[in-house]
């Protein structure tokens, strides 16, 4: 694991991915290590936020080009399913996750970013999807992410002009959440993760997979997901815990999980 960097603060583990010689493009052993990374975060209980970031001027600059050219058809499958399964793990993920998006975020980077639950975007950050500037499409969720975060017009005029934006252009179309100075980017991370970590976490795990699930569903479906969600949460300790601080007026307030 020496291209990826995993700490713990607390019940917020940061992931830094460390290849800076090449933009931290993702190749094969690089998503590899990335993939048990967040296996280990996974397996950790008392993780409750992951913020995932990059070095130097790069978040990922992409799919790693040089490792892609050569691949067959039938071998780019096998390689791209690596980066789209890496890609829905996060999503999919117990956990929230934070992006920290510090530079370069283009192709698979873009693509990884996109499947995070929140993005914070340094000044400095760029975005794009250049794929078919290089003869192929993306193929870790960028033709399926993008337009549903952006919307479909949007998405199609990045992903057909394959134009690199900048922060302020990614947030004023909804790709990230907020843009911060570069320099504290990774404290407005933290901050951000501390205020999920403080509350609830199974009503927080709760909401993102009902948040998942339903927005790949129609409206009846997702609210019988939500109402189920509501009710799983009524019957634990946090929501008394919860409740009684508000009744009580106290800022005291110890969630169990
Ligand atoms: N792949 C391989 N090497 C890369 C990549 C990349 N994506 N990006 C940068 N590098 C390398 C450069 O080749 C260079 O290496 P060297 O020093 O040996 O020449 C080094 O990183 C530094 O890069 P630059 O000198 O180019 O740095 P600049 O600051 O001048 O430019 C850019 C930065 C604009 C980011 C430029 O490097 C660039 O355009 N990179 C390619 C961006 C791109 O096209 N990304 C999309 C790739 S395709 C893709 O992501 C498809 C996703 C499919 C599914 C994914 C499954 C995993």
């Amino acid at each position: 694991m020496d291209k990826v960097l995993l700490e713990k603060q607390g019940n917020i583990a940061i992931l830094t991915l460390n290849n800076p010689k090449t933009l931290n493009a993702l190749n094969g052993e690089f998503m590899s290590q990335i993939d048990k990374a967040i296996d280990e975060v996974n397996e950790d209980p008392n993780i409750y936020v992951l913020i995932i970031t990059g070095t130097k001027k790069a978040f990922i600059a992409g799919a790693d080009i040089k490792e892609m050219l050569p691949l067959t058809a039938a071998q780019t499958l096998e390689w791209g399913k690596i980066g789209s399964d890496l890609n829905t793990k996060i999503e999919n993920l117990r956990i929230p996750v934070i992006a920290g998006l510090n530079g370069f975020a283009l192709g698979g980077g873009c693509e990884l970013a996109m499947a995070c639950d929140i993005r914070i975007a340094s000044e400095k950050a760029k975005f794009g999807q250049p794929e078919c500037g290089l003869g192929i499409t993306p193929g870790a969720g960028g033709t399926q992410r993008l337009p549903r975060i952006v919307g479909v017009g949007k998405a199609k005029e990045l992903l057909y002009t394959g134009k690199i934006i900048n922060a302020k252009e990614a947030f004023e179309i909804g790709l990230v959440n907020k843009v911060v100075d570069h320099e504290d980017l990774l404290d407005e991370c933290l901050k951000m993760a501390e205020e999920i970590g403080a509350n609830a976490q199974i009503a927080v795990q709760q909401i993102k997979r009902s948040v998942n699930m339903g927005v790949e569903t129609d409206i009846e479906t997702g609210l019988a997901y939500e109402l189920q969600a509501f009710s799983v949460c009524n019957a634990t300790e946090d929501k008394k815990i919860g409740m009684e601080a508000f009744l009580n007026k106290s800022k005291e307030k110890k969630f169990i999980y």
